[in-house]
């Protein structure tokens, strides 16, 4: 029996439609730069948000109903959780999920039944997958929910709850592993501090890449060749977390022997958070061969924190597809970390939450083949660095030059001619001529 009854499979119908339960731009099998927008745009639902939140905020509790007819907390709640997620993303055409652990199963107070409960589901998942065209694009441990957590996992201060932490990682990766998993994230929940009064950052710090160098050792024992994520996240829940923004999870990752394993896993409300745009730390990510999996979401200019809208700014899911595609994709792909507002309770509110993201990015990816099409963007960035082409730009280019060299050049020049304007104001006109024109 169906759970979201009267809504029917999604269908493409066209910018012209007015149906609110059709995509208006995403059309997946429309070939765009070469390939179909389905393989470009790789979706995914987030187990957390679309089937475990239901409204709760800090001043009230739940609006939306999400007990698809069991009794919340159990396993059969578990159970009913992966129907609906199942029929949701089918209807969708959503090809890939994300979870915690703790997203498909409740936790135990022990953690060998709460292992128990992985298993039963997992093998009830992976009953689900066969014959459907839906698979796990990357799973994780939720390591900050549990007040154990309270100083972090990987930095806690104290080592029988890094034990714990190693031991939900061990597992987490091994249902990651048995739904086929193509990656493994580690989002530093809680990997941060409040006050330098009572923290040792760098021995917390030193922590953290050994857990990840035992998962990653751990992970490629039991046959797991995909990527382990790093997730960056400026702040909240913690003030300062260690995993600020791309370059710093980067720098973190070459200084622990990492980097071979770990990729970058974008969320665009984070980058923002860190006072970055969205397409800066997936530029950050992809220059350093490290532009992983995308979260897709985004924050509101005008709140602090994380509000994981779906995203709509069309201008936003422009630049990121840009990047996304001259970096010649992702390995992982868009996962919807995103949640309806709080009165948006409806299922149908659901629905067109996840129609909304992936019109959004569809026009984001028809909008970077229009740009790329148009070449004007990327002609006047070459031009721009001209003066590297040749003579002693190009020798400075090559790294074939001494500090004495240039300095003698220089004073032989008197005052430089200015470096050209940088026409930011007509580029902005280009790119909204080539959007709207
Ligand atoms: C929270 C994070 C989280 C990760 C997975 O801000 O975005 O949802 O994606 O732990
Ligand atoms: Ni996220
Ligand atoms: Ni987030």
């Amino acid at each position: 029996m169906a759970i979201f009854e009267g809504i029917d499979t999604i269908k493409f119908e066209g910018a012209k439609s007015t149906n609110p339960l059709a995509f208006k731009f995403y059309d997946k099998d429309r070939v765009v730069l070469g390939k179909k927008m389905s393989e470009h745009l790789p979706f995914a639902m987030a187990w957390w948000h679309n089937l475990c939140a239901a409204g709760t905020d800090m001043f009230g509790r739940d609006t939306a109903e999400k007990s698809f007819g069991a009794v919340k907390g159990t396993m059969e709640h578990a159970k009913a959780k992966v129907d609906a997620g199942f029929e949701f993303m089918q209807k969708l055409g959503i090809e890939y999920f994300c979870f915690h652990d703790v997203d498909i199963v409740p936790e135990a107070d022990d953690i060998k039944e709460t292992n128990r409960r992985l298993d039963e589901i997992s093998d009830y998942i992976l009953e689900k997958m066969k014959g459907m065209n839906i698979k796990c694009l990357w799973g994780t441990a939720n390591m900050f929910s549990n007040p154990r957590f309270m100083n972090g996992a990987g930095s806690t201060n104290s080592a029988d709850v890094y034990c714990f932490a190693a031991a939900q990682v061990k597992k987490a990766l091994d249902i990651t592993v048995k739904l086929g998993g193509k990656g493994y994230v580690f989002w530093g929940g809680r990997e941060g501090y409040e006050t330098l009064l009572n923290t040792d950052v760098k021995f917390e710090q030193e922590n953290i890449a050994n857990l990840m160098r035992m998962a990653v050792e751990y992970g490629r024992s039991i046959g797991f060749t995909g990527d382990f994520y790093i997730e960056p996240k400026p702040k909240e829940p913690m003030k300062h977390q260690y995993d600020f923004d791309a370059a710093t999870a980067i720098g973190f990752l070459r200084y622990y022997g990492l980097d071979k394993d770990f990729k970058m896993n974008i969320e665009a409300n984070h980058a923002t958070l860190a006072g970055h745009t969205f397409e800066h730390d997936l530029r950050i990510s992809a220059i350093n061969g490290m532009l992983g999996s995308i979260d897709a979401n985004q924050g509101d200019y005008l709140l602090g924190w994380d509000t994981d809208e779906f995203p709509f700014d069309v201008y936003t899911a422009t630049m990121c597809m840009l990047e996304v595609v001259n970096a010649g994709g992702l390995t992982g792909g868009f996962n919807f970390d995103a949640k309806n507002r709080r009165p948006s309770y409806t299922f149908e509110d659901m629905f067109e939450a996840y129609i909304l993201g992936m019109d959004t990015f569809a026009l984001g990816l028809l909008n970077a083949e229009k740009i790329i099409n148009d070449g004007r963007i990327e002609e006047f960035k070459k031009q721009r660095y001209a003066s590297f082409e040749s003579g002693i730009g190009k020798k400075i280019r090559e790294k074939k030059t001494t500090l004495e060299e240039l300095a003698a050049i220089a004073d032989e020049m008197g005052a430089p001619a200015l470096p050209g304007s940088g026409k930011q104001e007509h580029l902005e006109a280009v790119i909204n001529q080539v959007l709207f024109g």
